[in-house]
């Protein structure tokens, strides 16, 4: 059965018409649907898997900008994560594949509307690619996530004004500062971000000035 969304924050609610890009366990687009549709775990469990992107931004030295989701988001709320994640969109220039184009595009996008970080500070050359990691994490038992998920790291000073209704908190961190938080039960993070710093984040960030090298286009991890 459908849930009500009217019980939730209006505006998140409202996002959840967006239309995400569905795909096969090969990444390749097979057609579009809500965002609402894309998360809902009955739909998950029959299968149904979509694109995403997550973002790690850097300062110039070299800490992790981590954002704690807002109370208001329908899924995953007040957990602690990477500077950004969400979905590039059934729109043409979102669903560009050539150097993985319209996920940066989305990465832009977001990380204006989310963080309010403008886009000349966040160029779409300054997305470094690194790979797609295919995951399911349940949320709430009705809610969860089922995608493949484009990850880029940004090295960039940039200028943060959270939207407060998707984020509660900010933060820069060491890799010392988040093994600290992981090692904290009282400390929420979402599943996603779980994976990837128990995979390839720590690795990742030792070689962040010669990130490039890094870059893996074939491969889909399955974690
Ligand atoms: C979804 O993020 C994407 C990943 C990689 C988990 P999100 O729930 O923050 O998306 P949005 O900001 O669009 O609600
Ligand atoms: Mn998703």
């Amino acid at each position: 059965m459908a849930p009500d969304l009217k019980n939730y924050d209006e505006e998140q609610a409202r996002l959840m018409e967006e239309m995400c890009i569905i795909i096969d366990k090969d990444d390749k687009p097979i057609g579009a649907d809500s965002k609402k549709t894309c998360h809902l775990m009955d739909n998950i469990n029959n299968g149904l898997l979509h694109r995403a992107f997550s973002v790690f931004l850097f300062d110039s030295q070299n800490r992790l900008l981590l954002q704690q989701r807002a109370s208001e988001k329908i899924t995953f709320p007040d957990m602690w994560t990477n500077t950004c994640c969400s979905h590039p969109l059934n729109t043409p220039s979102e669903l560009v594949e050539k150097d993985q184009l319209g996920a940066r595009t989305a990465a832009q996008r977001k990380l204006d509307h989310e963080l309010g970080i403008p886009a000349h500070q966040v160029p779409l050359d300054s997305f470094k690619y690194l790979t797609r990691i295919h995951y399911l994490a349940p949320s709430d038992g009705l809610w969860g996530e089922h995608e493949i998920d484009y990850i880029f790291f940004v090295k960039a000073d940039v200028t943060v004004k959270p939207s407060p209704n998707e984020i509660r908190d900010i933060k820069y961190v060491t890799p010392d500062e988040l093994r600290a938080m992981f090692a904290d039960p009282n400390v929420p993070m979402t599943p996603w971000f779980k994976l990837i710093c128990n995979t390839f984040l720590f690795d990742w960030w030792k070689k962040i000035d010669t990130i490039e090298t890094e870059k893996d286009t074939k491969t889909i991890h399955r974690l």
